[in-house]
């Protein structure tokens, strides 16, 4: 897979790019990630990227194109090495919200241009004939859409078959059934008073198992109950659910 980010602050992305899983994930070339400064695609002597709004208010709007002109130079530059249409995704507060559900659909891609906007906004026009796909992390402001495409970058890059080793993607399979996790401990079995549930001491798989799968059930009641609705529940956890 092919990563290109767009931002005007390419230098937020060195250290998060320098973490073990880009590291593993680049190293073994699965994975390329390029990170351009579309000031580059300025032609005046200020490189200009952003101006006025038309009909006025506060802050400035990003220019359309440098923007136009270097997803088109990543086009070029990569023609041929794909059939599919490249997927050109606009982070931005109002785009769709980000899940792991459009982490894998992401994932299925072998290029991705991601856009980061700043600013006050960027030129509608973008948004309509160059972007063709708007994803939001959530429901707070942030500065700009860098650290999303960050998110959106490290959500999809552990998607991708290879760049994990098969113990986690074995773990991420139990992440499908829906359920918060259940909580875990380790040595010692006591400290400052607090001990270790029993149950966990006991060395009986299938009572752990059940204790496990109870929490897991009784804290995602609790804490978040809109997953219970999409989560994989098998007669016995509903029979659990309903004596709460
Ligand atoms: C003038 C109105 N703006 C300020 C309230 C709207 C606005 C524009 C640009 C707010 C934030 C930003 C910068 N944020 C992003 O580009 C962004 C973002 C976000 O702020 N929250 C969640 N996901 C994302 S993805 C990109």
């Amino acid at each position: 897979m092919r990563i290109d980010i767009l931002t005007l602050f390419p230098e937020m992305f060195a250290c998060v790019l320098n973490t073990a899983i880009f590291k593993r994930a680049t190293e073994r070339e699965n994975v390329r990630i390029n990170v351009h400064n579309f000031r580059e695609y300025t032609h005046d002597r200020h490189h200009t990227v952003d101006d006025y709004p038309y009909g006025g208010g506060a802050g400035m709007v990003l220019k359309p194109e440098p923007l136009f002109e270097a997803v088109d130079a990543i086009k070029t530059e990569t023609q041929g090495e794909g059939v599919q249409p490249v997927p050109v995704i606009l982070l931005s507060p109002q785009g769709r919200l980000f899940s792991q559900q459009v982490a894998a659909e992401l994932a299925r891609q072998s290029h991705l241009i991601l856009i980061c906007g700043h600013y006050e906004g960027v030129d509608e026009r973008v948004v309509e004939h160059l972007a063709t796909d708007e994803i939001s992390i959530g429901d707070y402001v942030l500065s700009g859409g860098e650290l999303a495409a960050m998110v959106v970058a490290d959500a999809v890059v552990r998607l991708v078959p290879g760049v994990l080793g098969s113990d986690v993607s074995a773990i991420d399979d139990s992440y499908a059934t829906g359920l918060l996790e259940y909580p875990q401990y380790t040595r010692p079995p006591e400290y400052q008073g607090w001990s270790v549930p029993e149950v966990l001491l006991s060395g009986n798989h299938a009572i752990i198992a059940r204790w496990r799968r109870e929490q897991a059930l009784f804290r995602t009641l609790k804490r978040r109950p809109d997953l219970l609705d999409r989560a994989n529940l098998s007669e016995q956890d509903k029979r659990l659910l309903s004596k709460k």
